[in-house]
């Protein structure tokens, strides 16, 4: 290993130290960390004035994109340069080609994947403004690569699919004494070695290897590994709740509570490793599998959160909540984004799953949802002290899934005029779409109130005093101009400890969704625009790739050295999905996990169900506690004060309330 670009080469934790402030990688949900040690300025020739303008500009770019000599060239695919980057500069035409667009998009994705292959093969991390790499397990974990087979797949991209294949065939070994999270272990290893078992069966036309064919000795490679990696994994379900542990050491498959945060799991890290789960239990026959993830929700559900909404750590010993933050950000996120999907992964025949996901989406619109004070943006807030406590106008740019998922909900995957042909249509599911596109809007106003025209971080909003919420009256926003001193970018505040990019995909990911479900020729419009800016705003030197940002508020911006495996396996993977014709991978018949892994819909059997009752609950959500006979009153659990609260039967009754386990931070 490496000791590069300033990273030392002893264990992970040391090796990532003043990156990922001090965290294990991958802790993404983290707080934004420090950048003191680490910001760069873009060089000159990726200013985006210069690029259009100075003849300096064009010789870099060509020498960015041009054929390089030190590279090898590949059977497939044409120079990295393409055509160059003179579409960059113009306005957009009339008539858009949109195939060729997503060709811009393919270029992107080889030119990253390219620097990773010279620069930092076979690595977990890839810095490619210091053209190096570092491994997060002594033989590597496989990070990048598993985490692209499928991007590779849907690009047609054979030598490089063959290439990774082969490393996977000859290198890739989990048998590692160290200790790895769950959660991302299973979302982006797991998960991309499903996704390419799932396509590479289903769709052999995609990037064809004979290597794969049926009868042929590798046919089995990534469903072998995927389960592989899934029996180490499920030594972090054995608690005594039946909640994963925070990590788990491949090695011995012992789960190991968190090194923080008093030891408890992330809710969103413990409940959201259902869908990989259940499809390997759907291929496999293996019912373990299922069983361990289905409990996790049962465990979680059986806490009587209110309105569906719940705190962002779980302690896996006991299976309650830590503390009473409540987010749909950073470890609040997918556990929202799994309960729609698992209802959608089997075919809609859970009810449960669209019922808690239908509860929980009645609670963020009750308590989550306010409008910004002037412009009257849709903003998905937070309440970290608890639902009766304030609200805080701060959105993660991770909340950005959600409206591409409001929407997934909202029609099952279908087009709009599909869906209400279906009969499956009323003000519900109508009201959810305006929502979805107002908050798509809102994530988009993220990216044009930023210099580069690529998203902070973490944004917050003006609101009024007391807030504006849904129950005031639903309002719809301003229109998002082009004005350097527009007055809606008021309502938009970025701190400059919150200012960096990490290439997420959470936008382009809702935008993805919002085309294909609307139809509405504005998501692409928006997606290139937020394509151009990272092509032109992130580039590294000598064609190395693209980087993160450590300030997205500054032109030139500053530079952060890394190169993000969610990068190739989502940000990219949208943008080409974006700009594809609607059939590649209808959404009505799969599912996509959260790290933008490609799984199918399937039917329950006698031993893969559901398995689980919700427990009673009153209209609040809090769990109905049935008291002896004798007694004329009814308890329920989780609730913090006491009310009385009118019930379904015929008399009103009281309700007496246990207190809510206090947060111990
Ligand atoms: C990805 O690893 C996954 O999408 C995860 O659920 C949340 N965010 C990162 C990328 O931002």
């Amino acid at each position: 290993m490496h000791a590069q670009n300033g990273h030392t080469s002893n264990g992970i934790g040391q090796k990532l130290e003043g990156f990922f402030d001090n965290r294990q990688l991958p802790m993404y949900k983290d707080k934004p960390y420090s950048y003191a040690a680490s910001r760069r300025r873009a060089p000159l020739y990726k200013q985006w004035r210069v690029i259009v303008g100075a003849v300096l500009g064009i010789l870099a770019l060509f020498y960015l994109f041009g054929p390089s000599a030190s590279r090898k060239p590949r059977s497939t695919g044409k120079s990295r340069g393409g055509a160059g980057l003179s579409w960059l500069r113009g306005p957009d035409a009339a008539a858009v080609d949109w195939n060729e667009r997503r060709e811009r998009v393919k270029e992107a994705f080889m030119l990253s994947w390219d620097g990773y292959e010279q620069y930092a093969w076979g690595y977990d991390v890839y810095y490619p403004l210091a053209k190096s790499g570092d491994q997060m397990a002594e033989k590597g974990m496989g990070w990048i690569i598993v985490d692209a087979l499928d991007t590779l797949m849907i690009m047609n991209l054979t030598s490089r699919l063959s290439h990774a294949r082969e490393w996977i065939s000859t290198s890739l070994d989990y048998n590692q004494d160290q200790e790895v999270n769950t959660f991302e272990t299973t979302i982006r290893m797991l998960g991309g070695l499903l996704s390419a078992h799932y396509l590479s069966t289903t769709f052999p036309q995609m990037a064809p290897i004979a290597d794969d064919d049926h009868g042929a000795a590798g046919e089995d490679l990534y469903i072998e590994k995927a389960a592989d990696l899934a029996d180490r994994l499920l030594g972090a379900f054995n608690s005594e709740s039946g909640v994963p542990y925070a990590s788990v050491n491949l090695k011995t498959s012992d789960g190991v509570p968190s090194h923080a945060d008093g030891g408890a799991s992330s809710t969103a890290e413990a409940a959201s490793v259902q869908l990989e789960m259940k499809y390997l239990a759907n291929l496999t026959g293996e019912s373990n599998y299922w069983d361990k993830a289905e409990k996790v929700i049962q465990v979680i559900d059986n806490n009587g959160m209110e309105d569906g909404l719940l705190p962002i750590f779980i302690y896996a010993s006991a299976g309650n909540f830590r503390g009473s933050n409540i987010r749909l950000g950073s470890r609040g996120d997918s556990y929202y984004e799994y309960l729609i999907k698992q209802y959608l992964q089997t075919s809609e025949q859970e009810p449960i799953y669209l019922d808690m996901w239908n509860q929980a989406l009645a609670g963020v619109r009750k308590h989550l949802i306010v409008y910004s004070k002037d412009s009257n943006f849709t903003v998905l807030g937070e309440r970290p002290n608890g639902l009766s406590k304030a609200l805080s106008p701060k959105m993660d740019h991770l909340v950005c899934f959600m409206p591409g998922t409001i929407a997934l909900g909202a029609t099952g995957g279908r087009s709009v005029e599909e869906a209400k042909k279906s009969g499956k249509w009323g003000e519900k599911q109508e009201s959810e779409m305006q929502l979805a596109a107002e908050l798509t809007k809102t994530c988009w106003g993220m990216y044009k109130k930023m210099a580069t025209g690529l998203a902070a971080e973490i944004t917050f909003f003006e609101i009024n005093d007391p807030p504006r919420m849904e129950s005031d009256g639903i309002r719809k926003s301003v229109e998002i101009t082009d004005e350097k001193d527009a007055a809606w970018k008021q309502d938009y505040t970025v701190k400059p400890m919150d200012s960096h990019n990490l290439q997420r995909p959470e936008t382009v990911e809702s935008l993805f969704y919002m085309w294909r479900i609307t139809g509405d020729v504005k998501y692409r419009e928006w997606g290139w625009e937020m394509f151009k800016s990272f092509v032109k705003y992130t580039a590294a030197d000598d064609g190395a790739g693209y980087t993160s940002l450590a300030d997205a508020n500054e032109i030139p911006p500053v530079m952060k050295d890394n190169m993000e495996s969610f990068w190739l396996a989502e940000t990219l993977k949208y943008f080409y999905l974006l700009f594809s014709p609607n059939d590649l991978l209808p959404l009505d018949s799969i599912v996509i996990n959260t790290e933008a892994h490609f799984f199918p819909r399937f039917e329950l059997t006698k031993t893969l169900k559901t398995g689980w009752e919700r427990k009673p609950r009153d209209s609040d959500g809090k769990i109905i506690v049935e008291k002896p006979k004798d007694s004329p009153k009814h308890e329920r659990a989780g609730a913090s004060v006491s009310v009385t609260a009118a019930e379904p039967s015929e008399t009103v009754r009281t309700v007496k309330v246990e207190e809510t386990k206090k947060d111990d931070t």
